[in-house]
């Protein structure tokens, strides 16, 4: 199962996006060893490839008992690369490979999503494109 959060913007010009943004994700106690947790990006519906994925948090359970697993917060990075000009929609999200108890639970939660574009004529200069704010990583 996964769930998540996603947003549209804008493509003005073809210079490469990056995405970065802040996540934490974690895993109630229970979980077993071949059950997973992971985050995942899609532009457009469509899931970046498992290479670009590695820099996405994940999961495996350790058995019950214990406390919750949690990655805590770290920032991850994404060469999108070029988008066609027009409407586009990115999604972050978190996927559960599989769960087997009611008690078994993931979060992952997201802050700071940002979206830059290459400055044309500034060499790695990026110009914010778009700035999505969620909530504030101490939960007020
Ligand atoms: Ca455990
Ligand atoms: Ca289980």
């Amino acid at each position: 199962m996964s769930g998540g959060w996603h947003r549209q913007f804008t493509v003005h010009s073809s210079q490469p996006f990056t995405l970065t943004f802040w996540c934490t994700l974690t895993q109630a106690a229970n979980y077993e060893p071949d059950e997973r947790s992971m985050g995942l990006i899609s532009i457009d519906g469509k899931l970046f490839s498992p290479s670009r994925s590695r820099v996405l948090p994940r999961l495996s359970g350790d058995g019950n008992g214990g406390s919750p697993q949690t990655t805590g917060w770290t920032q991850v990075t994404i060469e999108v690369g070029r988008l066609s000009p027009g409407s586009h929609t990115v999604a972050i999200g978190a996927y559960n490979n599989k769960k087997t108890f009611k008690d078994e639970t993931t979060e992952m939660l997201i802050d700071d999503v940002l979206i830059t574009q290459q400055r044309i004529g500034h060499g790695d200069k990026r110009l914010p494109a778009w700035v999505f704010r969620t909530f504030d990583r101490s939960g007020e």
